[in-house]
């Protein structure tokens, strides 16, 4: 990892947001989450990359752990060493500081919607899905990598239907809640990006599938994805 203090100061951006880097990974969920965000935002801090996958993986040794007491990607470092990390309260933080375009929709209800589906996402389907998880199902409950995969796969079509629902529910528009992409979508993209990985096809969510061929069409969700 680098160590570098460099502010960004970003070039479109209607406040500078003090970001010295953000501790990022190319395959992550969660850091895409937060690449899109910051992309939607028009800004475009320093990358450390952290590697988390396999014997290379860096996350869980004393410097990254110094930085970021979970050993999760992704997280910020502002200028004045403050480290934020947890993407939901990272996007809020940039939401707050550069409020175009805004992330969360008008209205209580319709935020606390979109926070719903954002939290469904980021709480009750991602963990299964994670290295630490699927290392502690393989090396130490003694899974075999068929079974795990099966046990990923479980939890995340069963939270996906759930998630079918809930857009149903509070969906306005074109995306997940109305005609603006904002937290909901920032969290079902990468979660849906997973689900195909795991050989799921979209077709069997309607509505989540219509919803992401819709952000897939915008650069913040497709130049920022995963390889
Ligand atoms: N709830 C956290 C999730 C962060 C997380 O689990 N990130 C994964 C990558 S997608 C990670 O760092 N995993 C490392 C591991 O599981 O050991 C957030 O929203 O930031």
């Amino acid at each position: 990892m680098n160590i570098s203090q460099t502010p960004v100061v970003p070039s479109n951006a209607s406040h500078a947001v003090p970001i010295a880097r953000v501790f990022d990974n190319d395959r992550s969920s969660a850091a895409y989450r937060l690449r899109i965000a910051l992309h939607l935002k028009r800004l475009d801090p320093k990358r450390d990359p952290v590697v988390i996958h396999g014997a290379a993986a860096t996350h869980r040794e004393p410097v990254y752990a110094g930085i970021n007491p979970q050993r999760l990607v992704p997280a910020i470092e502002l200028v004045d060493g403050t480290v934020l990390t947890q993407t939901l309260a990272i996007i809020e933080y940039l939401d707050e500081l550069v409020p175009a375009p805004p992330l969360l929709p008008k209205g209580a209800a319709a935020r606390a919607a979109a926070r719903s589906v954002a939290l469904a996402v980021a709480c009750d389907i991602h963990p299964f899905g994670t290295p630490r998880v699927g290392l502690y199902l393989g090396e130490t409950a003694g899974l075999a990598a068929d079974a795990v995969r099966d046990w990923t796969r479980h939890w995340v079509g069963e939270g996906l239907d759930s998630v079918e629902r809930l857009v149903a529910l509070h969906r306005k528009g074109r995306y997940a809640i109305d005609d603006a992409p904002g937290i909901a979508d920032i969290f079902l993209a990468p979660q849906a990006l997973v689900a195909e990985r795991l050989g799921f096809d979209l077709g069997q969510w309607p509505i989540l599938a219509k919803v992401v061929a819709s952000l897939r069409r915008l650069p913040a969700f497709s130049e920022t994805a995963p390889a």
